[in-house]
């Protein structure tokens, strides 16, 4: 079995198939260290918007979270060890990138993009969505004389205190940022393309008693776990995707708190979104706003023209200049896999196969491509839910295929195309109710304007995962 990626994900099934006792299992990771996102994304103030209770493997729980939302360096430092109490890492061959796989009719023909050559009969995709940054298209950007770099890609050897910085983007990321540098930078500068809901969750430590008696009584952190699940699952799982209480709720909390946080009618204008709350990923913080109401913050809504040597210059003829840029302008979410190449039966690639955008049997697979899964494939529910639940799902489906083809009682298995037609008529007939179609523009959308998410409940994606549907696929 090859597993490519040992980010999350790929860790996840990892686990799982040594827990079954499956030992020939090699997990390509095209970096020096595992991780994923997280071991690539190290900007100041970065921290998961998901609980770390539940952010967490339920196989692997940590009592040793600091804060209720995991800063990123604790998160990393988890899947490190993670990797090697679970004994994954001699499973790993780092700094080995698939460039492509073919099926050969039995099993897959891998080549690294170095040259190295390996065979699976089970090919595994666990690639992660915001792995690609998005650089944006803007006139200038490489005549400016200061430093400028990508967040996912932060150049720490570049001062920070006292710097005239500027932060262009508004996602989790660029809130983020703007939280831990106001005060730091010299001014600190904001762009904004547009404005986001901002849901007040704060940041609070967990004490070192709660801490020990965590790790005293294991029963504590299963239940902590289990109690985040169900209230993400009860209000977000919800919210997102049916109209609601749950959707009223969050749309109240957000908007009440943009009024009482920003007194200033010109600041609150230009920090009111065009949309509903949640149609953008919602962003989880209780410092942006503090932040934005400091004299040394500034929040520009002028839409960048260019950058010049000097600064960014915007539509009203002004120039900002600066030191630093920070792109905080997101991810390609739609290069799933690339730009790794995979060959299916008759000679067809995935790229071809996914040319009007990325289709999947259920998020776990696609006709055409035998013996090959993913996970937090197309379609997963992402919403503001933890991701490592979905993967783990998704990781037990495949882990029941493999046991049938260890048992013998499969050697090939793919999912029929009607099937697999089918599952997305039903997603697309399902999107209208969801909010991400309420109209705005995010990285949930694909190509076509449609969202690339679940628009059902992870209880439902659970039970659409709970065991395979026969008829659904072709098997040898
Ligand atoms: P996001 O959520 O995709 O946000 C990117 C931000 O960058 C967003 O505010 C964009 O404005 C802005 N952007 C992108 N291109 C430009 C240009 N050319 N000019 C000005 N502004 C631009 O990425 P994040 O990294 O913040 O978060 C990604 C996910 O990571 C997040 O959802 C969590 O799941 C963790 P726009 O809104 O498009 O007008």
């Amino acid at each position: 079995m090859a597993i490519v990626g040992a980010g999350m994900s790929g860790l996840c099934m990892a686990a799982k198939l040594r827990q079954a006792g499956f030992d020939d299992l090699v997990v390509h990771e095209s970096a020096g260290e595992v991780g994923g996102t997280w071991r690539d994304n190290t900007y100041p103030g970065l921290s998961c918007d998901v609980p770390a209770r539940f952010y967490s493997y339920s196989f692997a729980p940590h009592a040793g979270w600091s804060r209720n939302f995991a800063p990123g360096a604790e998160i990393q430092r988890y899947f490190v060890g993670a990797s090697a109490d679970l004994g994954l890492r001699r499973h790993i061959r780092f700094d080995s990138e698939i460039a492509r796989a073919d099926w050969d009719g039995r099993r897959y023909r891998l080549r690294t993009t170095d040259g190295h050559t390996d065979h699976a009969d089970v090919l595994i995709a666990a690639t992660g969505i915001l792995r690609e940054p998005r650089l944006p298209d803007i006139e200038g950007l490489s005549s400016f004389a200061g430093a400028a770099f990508h967040s996912a890609r932060w150049d720490h050897s570049v001062p920070l205190r006292g710097k005239r910085i500027a932060v262009i983007g508004t996602g989790s990321t660029g809130v983020q940022i703007t939280s831990a540098l106001a005060g730091v930078a010299k001014p600190l500068t904001l762009f904004q393309r547009t404005a986001q809901w901002i849901l007040p969750l704060p940041q609070l430590p967990y004490s070192p008693v709660s801490r020990a008696a965590l790790r005293v009584v294991p029963g504590l952190n299963r239940l902590s776990y289990r109690s985040y699940q169900h209230i993400m699952e009860l209000v977000f799982g919800h919210a997102a995707v049916e109209p609601g209480w749950q959707r009223s709720a969050v749309a109240e909390v957000c908007r009440s708190y943009l009024r009482l946080a920003i007194r200033d009618p010109r600041l609150r204008a230009k920090l009111t979104p065009p949309d509903d709350p949640m149609c953008k990923r919602l962003i989880m913080s209780a410092s942006f706003y503090p932040a934005l109401r400091r004299r040394d913050v500034h929040l520009v809504t002028d839409s960048i023209t260019r950058v010049e040597p000097a600064g960014i210059r915007t539509s009203d003829g002004r120039l900002h200049e600066v030191d630093v840029i920070v792109l905080a302008t997101g991810f390609d979410a739609h290069a799933f896999l690339r730009p790794m190449e995979l060959v299916g039966e008759h000679g067809q690639t995935l790229s071809d196969a996914w040319r009007d955008g990325p289709r999947g049997y259920r998020t776990v697979a696609v006709p055409g491509f035998p013996n090959f899964f993913t996970l937090i494939g197309p379609h997963s529910p992402i919403g503001n839910h933890s991701l490592i639940a979905i993967a783990e799902t998704q990781a037990d489906y495949v882990l029941g295929w493999l046991e049938r083809i260890r048992s013998g009682s499969v050697s090939t298995v793919v999912p029929t195309a009607e099937a697999t037609e089918e599952f997305n008529t039903a997603l697309r007939s399902a999107m209208p109710s969801t909010v991400w179609t309420t109209g705005c523009d995010s990285w949930y959308l694909g190509a076509d304007g449609v969202p690339e998410l679940w628009p059902w409940t992870p209880a439902v994606h659970r039970r659409m995962l709970a065991s395979p549907v026969l008829p659904h696929f072709q098997v040898t």
